[in-house]
């Protein structure tokens, strides 16, 4: 079973990105939809749901100086230059002189994407510099008015999805807006007490670009604003309703502020471990910009990119992957040689990607992932497991197994140890995996995949507890207190109060070494320990603090390393069903940070 409060918890979280940024996720759940707009919302939503995996492009003014200002490397994302440089808006109008993308090809564009398995392009028409990257007739700061280049760029990519049959759809920066005194953001050209009529922003200049938006390119997947700082619900719904009258069949992503998207959206780079209900997407950005940035060579490897789309799949969600085109219209062959592998392997394992629902176990499995269809498991192998791969709680029975690629047969057995309650599919596998990055086993059962969802001990001995599945004791009322970010990860936990506790089957006893995984913060800026934490199983008592004994990446969320921390021995005599609970006695919060926890961990003990 499924501890409700947690779960409930971590999918609050999950769905509202906004949420990450600007609103609580509780805010989010007193939208309550009618019947009939949550019917239309559904009919909307359908390719979406069969999507999966779109790409987004940076692509703008901030091309130009790619990362560097009068000689000087500029610290944080390509497209924030002007922020981060406090470039004047006179100043930063002059890259317009320099926008002349001569290599810039829609087809090629569109033909890349769609070779890579991808449904959908989000393109920024505007980003927060203001300039609108299409022939806008509502502010000549525009691609066509304002350049040499002289030619409409949204035009081009219109046509070339509507020729290769992917979905075009817009970014649009609804509340930032550096180039206009009434919107957010700019504060060096203005000052920032200044009175600023946000409304009158939205009315002549936002509201007015959106419709031309959808009116002049055709059908448009989706509008996706971001960064909802400042705008009053009524605004948001605003946009909202005016995306849909125009055009009702197309989506309005999460983050058009207080939970009114049609779908939510996780935040950057973040990969939800825990189930999820709400339709999500999460955008990632393939280096460490969105925007080009000629100094950023840190670029994931292909096999990430693969284990994230995946990942997000295998939680219900769409993985839209960022590119950011060069100044003279270049996709950097870094991303493209990356697309041209996804593509590759995708094409030979699409069946467990397009349209699968999630995993059916609510954990991680230690080898790799799972999707699902009527009648099909399919099992993304990342890590591969020397003499086979055992699979526990899968009650369905398997009628065949095999390599989704190439339709190899693979031999297995499964029994079930009733004492126990406890199932055990055991896949023989050759001693090397066939596809370097993830090799798909399909198995056939009848109908749709029954699971047992308790916490099981894995095969190779680990028991890992993950925190957005306890069970949440303790917890202050309303919007304090722990709670789980998008990744599943506990936040705000600095009350000793709260405690988690979780149930789980031990398969074979021994000694286990108790460790507790928490996480830094993004790129590892800041993290909290000293904490002293008593943990309470099988009869025994630890107490320990949390210190740096070790590090890990996770490599679907690659941005936030964890901290392991030795907790303590753990025997446990018998096979059988145990529960857990930890309980902070004394939490440290100096850094607002508190106990980020991600999973508590029993790992067989050495003799
Ligand atoms: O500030 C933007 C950022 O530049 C980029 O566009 C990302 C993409 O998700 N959204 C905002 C930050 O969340």
């Amino acid at each position: 079973m499924l501890p409700a409060k947690a779960l409930r918890c971590v999918l609050a979280c999950a769905f509202a990105f906004s949420a990450a940024h600007f609103h609580t996720a509780r805010a989010q759940t007193s939208n309550k939809p009618d019947a009939a707009a949550e019917a239309e919302r559904d009919r909307r939503l359908k390719w979406f749901r069969e999507a999966r995996f779109g790409m987004m492009i940076h692509w703008g003014l901030y091309a130009v100086p790619a990362g560097e200002w009068k000689g000087k490397l500029i610290p944080g994302l390509g497209e924030w230059i002007m922020n981060r440089a406090k470039i004047p808006v006179a100043e930063y109008e002059q890259l317009t002189q320099q926008f002349n993308p001569a290599a810039f090809d829609a087809d090629a564009w569109v033909r890349l994407a769609r070779d890579a398995g991808m449904k959908y392009i989000v393109i920024t028409s505007k980003h927060h510099d203001g300039f609108a990257m299409y022939h806008s007739r509502v502010s000549r700061y525009n691609v066509y008015d304002a350049t040499p280049f002289k030619r409409d760029v949204m035009k081009e990519l219109a046509e070339a999805c509507r020729k290769y049959g992917l979905r075009l759809c817009f970014y649009y920066s609804q509340t930032q807006d550096w180039h206009e005194r009434d919107a957010v953001g700019n504060d060096w050209d203005w000052p920032a007490d200044r009175k600023r009529d946000f409304q009158r922003y939205l009315d002549e200049k936002v509201k007015p670009q959106v419709t031309e938006l959808l009116t002049n390119y055709g059908p448009i997947g989706l509008i996706w604003f971001d960064t909802p700082r400042d705008i009053t619900r009524e605004q948001s719904k605003e946009l909202v309703d005016l995306v849909h009258k125009l055009q009702p069949d197309c989506l309005v992503s999460g983050r058009v502020g207080h939970g009114l998207g049609d779908y939510d959206s996780a935040g950057d780079n973040q990969i939800s471990v825990g189930q999820v209900r709400r339709d999500w997407e999460t955008p990632v950005t393939m280096n460490d910009t969105w925007g080009f940035k000629r100094d950023d060579q840190n670029w994931k490897p292909t096999g990430v990119l693969i284990r994230q789309l995946v990942q997000v799949s295998s939680r219900g969600g769409n993985y839209l992957l960022n590119v950011g085109p060069t100044a003279e219209g270049r996709i950097p062959p870094q991303s493209a040689e990356r697309l041209t592998q996804v593509g590759r392997w995708l094409k030979a394992n699409s069946e467990s990607v397009y349209g699968a629902r999630p995993s059916p176990f609510p954990y991680e499995l230690p080898w790799g992932i799972i999707t699902t269809k009527p009648g099909r498991v399919y099992l993304h192998v990342f890590e591969w497991p020397k003499g086979g791969l055992v699979l526990y709680g899968l009650k369905s029975k398997v009628k065949k197994a095999y390599f989704l690629s190439n339709k190899t047969g693979l031999k297995f057995t499964q029994q079930s140890d009733a004492a126990l309650g406890h199932d055990a599919l055991d896949i023989q596998l050759p001693a090397s995996a066939p596809d370097t990055y993830d090799s798909v086993i399909a198995l056939e059962v009848a109908g749709e995949p029954q699971v047992d969802t308790m916490l099981t001990q894995q095969p190779d001995g680990t028991i890992t507890l993950p925190a957005h599945l306890g069970e949440v004791h303790g917890a202050a009322s309303g919007d304090e207190g722990l709670r789980f970010d998008t990744r599943g990860v506990a936040e705000r936990w600095t009350n000793r109060n709260e405690w988690l506790s979780w149930d789980f089957r031990v398969v074979r006893p021994g000694a286990y070494e108790v460790l507790a995984v928490t996480s830094e913060q993004k790129y590892g800026r800041d993290w909290e320990g000293g904490h002293e934490l008593l943990v309470e199983s099988a009869g025994q008592r630890l107490q320990a603090r949390v210190e740096r004994d070790g590090k890990e990446v996770d490599p679907a969320n690659p941005y936030w390393p964890y901290v392991v921390s030795k907790l303590g021995r753990l025997r446990v005599d018998k096979a059988g069903r145990y529960a857990l609970s930890l309980k902070p006695q004394t939490l440290r919060s100096e850094k607002k940070l508190g106990l980020t926890l991600v999973s508590v961990r029993l790992v067989p003990a050495a003799q």
